[in-house]
């Protein structure tokens, strides 16, 4: 699985950005709009709504869950200063896909029993998209991780996030991780569309 992440471009509107990972397959989409309004982030998202449901691509909003609510997109992601992915869970009911952000393995074992769709762990590199990154992971932070919490009994899906690149995903997959969340790599590719459609078909070549 790849979830797309929007950022601000110079080069692209997020419409345009979104466009291009569907188009090179890419079927799951984050909106990411760290510093815009409520009203900013509602408005780019009904823009992607008709995109999304058009070619059933799940589109989740980072932090914002009261516009998840009103506009009943797919889902949230909850960084570790949002809201409590329980009372997010509370509000938007058993269906909506909530992920959370986690950068060690007592982060995501804090949530063992909760229902929660998935983790998005990371850094795995350094990356300027995020501002106030915690440490990298690297390919042995991400083994030691996986290792930990599949012991502890927690099988919940683990995104890898942070810096990735195409090249990146054979070894991460190797990890035992889930599935992979791009930005950077994506949006400053030469070519976004063909960079998506190479990383899903290593992703797909794995799994
Ligand atoms: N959370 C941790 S790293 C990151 C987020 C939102 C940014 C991911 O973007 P990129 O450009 O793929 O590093
Ligand atoms: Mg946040």
């Amino acid at each position: 699985m790849l979830q797309f992440i929007t950022h601000e471009s110079d080069k692209y509107s997020i419409a345009e950005e979104v466009q291009m990972a569907i188009e090179g397959g890419c079927r799951w989409i984050q909106l990411r709009m760290k510093d815009a309004t409520d009203e900013e982030v509602r408005n780019v998202a009904l823009e992607l709504i008709p995109m999304c449901r058009e070619t059933d691509t799940f589109l989740i909003i980072d932090d914002r869950v009261a516009v998840v609510n009103d506009l009943k997109v797919s889902g949230v992601h909850l960084g570790k200063e949002d809201m409590d992915p329980m009372e997010a869970r509370e509000l938007l009911g058993p269906h909506a896909i909530i992920g959370v952000t986690a950068n060690t393995a007592d982060d995501i074992i804090k949530y063992k029993g909760k229902d929660l769709d998935y983790v998005g762990l990371g850094p795995f590199k350094f990356t300027t998209t995020k501002k106030n990154l915690a440490p990298q992971l690297g390919i042995d932070g991400y083994r030691d991780i996986v290792q930990k919490v599949r012991d502890a009994g927690i099988e919940i899906p683990i995104v890898a996030i942070g810096g990735i690149t195409v090249d990146d995903i054979e070894p991460l997959m190797a990890t035992g991780i889930n599935g992979i969340a791009m930005s950077g790599a994506i949006i400053n590719a030469p070519d976004p569309m063909l960079y998506t459609s190479s990383v899903m078909e290593r992703i797909l070549n794995i799994k």
